[in-house]
């Protein structure tokens, strides 16, 4: 009798432990996820036996037979989610989300090295699927006997007391972190990488439904949340701007690491130096982008809104009501355009821009580009400015323009005529062009300026250069650590190096007094500090973001994953760190202090997206307006 209960159970067991082991592997080998203390790897090293003893259970409902095959299916299955986890986390250091299935110009990314995705070792990991499907095999005339309904039960009680259990500790050790957390990465840390999968799933199907159940009495809410926080703009420089047209330039994967720095006693980046020192210059200015990259910046910028913690929102709310820059400044009589030399619908951009209003999009059709003139991405940032400039010059003043670089993306590929400096020498390629396309970008950047100043557009205008997210990401960290001359990158320091450039060029005024600016701001910000500058009222607006020259500002930054930057502390993850020193402190009565501020402005902006809130301020709008 005894027996014959351990083999009804011995071939789910063994696929069990062997997706089990097999997962637990990839997280030690795959992915780079920060365990600090024993609890912690004892919950990574359980999380995903609960999955598999559920997700197998299920076949106690089937004839043995078709149970077998069953359980080889989910196993291949799985084995396959864990194999594109690994891929996609190789390349963005995160995992899958079912948004970025939808985003094709991110599988576009993969497609290009389609060696790094097959990797040999990968048919490594079907080995335990052929074990079981020669196990199958040999014991399909064996008959085991069925399931009793009390061995079900019994069954899926051990299933829920696992996952109550896996569950608890984790919550011991990260309070709420299933209502709580944007990090991808605290999911599978404490519920592992299957469970994460299925609450996605959940959130998906949650947020969809947000849309349909949304009324105006959620806005009103977050309306007073952003009353109670907003700031009087500095008397001084309301309306410095007014006026003047904005020349504002996303810059490609660039991060504020290399500015003032050397390579073989060569700057990096001559061109910004000097022109940081005419401009305000935000060095504590954080990207706040995370699976929608550029197009996420772009998001910010336009609507001082997070982006979304799943997915771009340009993939996922293109129906929505906003209420951007490029709308605003209509009433104003600015004329807006955006220029980007690439297809006018990767990424969505035609349907986002015709959303945001933006009266004219200068994409590929609108430039020349040649086999001379262009490389890799496309056409060459040189070549670039020089067309748009051309292109700027033609459009009714003042007017709102928005370039988007592209030489210094990933994988940062440069024709030898480019390369102005040469090669760093550390283990990673990328690290070591990601240098020399930077210092290409920063010579384009020369060119662009004086070809404004060529074409009258320079003086009335304010120049509006900032970084849209990282470009190098923690894979790289050996050669980052040798480039800063640290031992190691450490997660304060990770968290540091999200700041990208913000610089702010009014000719005529920051020549004359320029400014160093070290308060803490991020993209976020970029809105309201705009449309102040041309003395554009935004008092009832929603906007998370805060006029960076407002004197009662709060020095703060809420990175998308809920990481957060204060004034004396970085919060990432579970932990906290001071922020002059990086040594890691206590979070209570520290970091816990703000991490309720943190939440509440990403959980208010989402509701916003998920609901299409906006609809309904508009109305208000009208109504007014009536
Ligand atoms: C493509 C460019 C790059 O048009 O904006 O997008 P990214 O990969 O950086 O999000
Ligand atoms: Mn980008």
């Amino acid at each position: 009798m005894r027996k014959k209960i351990m083999n009804k159970y011995v071939f789910l067991m063994i696929a069990t432990v062997s997706m089990w082991m097999k997962t637990y592997i990839v997280y030690r080998t795959s992915f780079d996820l920060k365990i600090e203390n024993a609890m912690q790897s004892f919950i990574l090293f359980i999380n995903p036996l609960s999955f598999f003893l559920l997700i197998f259970g299920f076949g106690l409902f089937m004839k043995q037979r078709t149970r077998n095959i069953y359980i080889i299916v989910v196993s291949t299955l799985g084995t396959i989610l864990l194999i594109s986890n690994m891929s996609f986390y190789s390349f963005y250091t995160d995992f899958i989300t079912i948004p970025v299935l939808f985003q094709s110009s991110n599988m576009a990314d993969l497609d290009s090295s389609i060696q790094e995705i097959i990797k040999p070792s990968y048919f490594l990991m079907f080995i335990d699927i052929l074990i079981l499907m020669w196990l199958a095999r040999k014991n399909r005339n064996k008959d085991y006997g069925v399931v009793t309904s009390k061995e079900k039960v019994s069954y899926f009680l051990v299933v829920c007391v696992v996952f109550m259990f896996n569950v608890g500790l984790a919550e011991v050790q990260r309070p709420h972190f299933l209502t709580r957390s944007f990090d991808r990465e605290i999911l599978v840390k404490n519920i592992g990488l299957f469970n994460f999968h299925i609450y996605d799933g959940i959130v998906q199907s949650a947020t969809t439904a947000q849309r349909a159940l949304a009324d105006s009495d959620e806005l009103v809410e977050i309306e007073n949340y952003i009353n109670a926080n907003e700031k009087a703009p500095s008397e001084e420089i309301f309306g410095i701007a007014k006026g003047r047209n904005v020349i504002f330039v996303s810059l490609e994967s660039t991060q504020s690491f290399v500015l003032n720095e050397t390579l073989n006693g060569k700057e990096l980046t001559p061109f910004l130096n000097d022109f940081i020192n005419e401009s305000y210059y935000f060095e504590n200015f954080y990207h706040q982008t995370e699976q929608g990259k550029t197009s996420d910046s772009e998001f910010i910028v336009a609507n001082s809104l997070y982006p979304l913690g799943r997915g771009s929102v340009f993939f996922t709310n293109t129906e929505n009501e906003y209420n951007a820059t490029p709308e605003i400044l209509k009433n104003y009589h600015y004329y807006s355009a955006t220029f980007h030399a690439n297809n006018a619908t990767f990424w969505n951009r035609d349907v986002m821009y015709d959303l945001f209003k933006v009266d004219k999009f200068f994409d590929i059709e609108s430039y020349d580009i040649t086999p001379e003139n262009s490389f890799g991405w496309g056409l060459k940032d040189k070549e670039f400015f020089e067309q748009s400039v051309d292109l700027m010059k033609e459009l009714p003043q003042p007017f709102y323009s928005y370039s988007i670089t592209l030489t210094n993306h990933f994988p940062f590929e440069l024709e030898e005529e480019d390369k102005l400096i040469d090669e760093y020498d550390s283990n990673s390629e990328i690290f070591n062009r990601y240098l020399q396309t930077i210092r290409y970008q920063d010579e384009a950047l020369k060119r662009f300026i004086e070809k404004l100043k060529e074409e009258d557009l320079y003086e009335n205008s304010v120049i509006v250069l900032m970084g849209d997210h990282y470009g190098i990401s923690e894979n790289h960290n050996e050669a980052l650590a040798q480039f800063l001359g640290k031992d190691e990158i450490t997660p304060y320091d990770t968290i540091q190096l999200q700041r990208v450039p913000f610089i702010i060029h009014m000719p005529g005024i920051t020549d004359q007094h320029p400014e160093l600016i070290s308060d803490i701001s991020g993209q976020i910000d970029v809105k309201p500090t705009l449309l102040h500058l041309l003395g554009i009222d935004t008092s009832d607006m929603i906007q998370f973001g805060q006029d960076l020259f407002s004197p009662e500002r709060t020095s703060f930054a809420v990175l998308r994953n809920g990481s957060f930057i204060t004034e004396e502390y970085i919060s990432v993850s579970n932990m906290c760190y001071d922020r002059d020193t990086g040594d890691q402190i206590d979070r209570e009565g520290t970091c816990d202090v703000y991490e309720d501020m943190a939440h509440d402005e990403l959980s208010f902006s989402d509701q916003i997206i998920y609901g299409d809130l906006l609809r309904f301020y508009n109305k208000e709008e009208e109504s007014v307006e009536e």
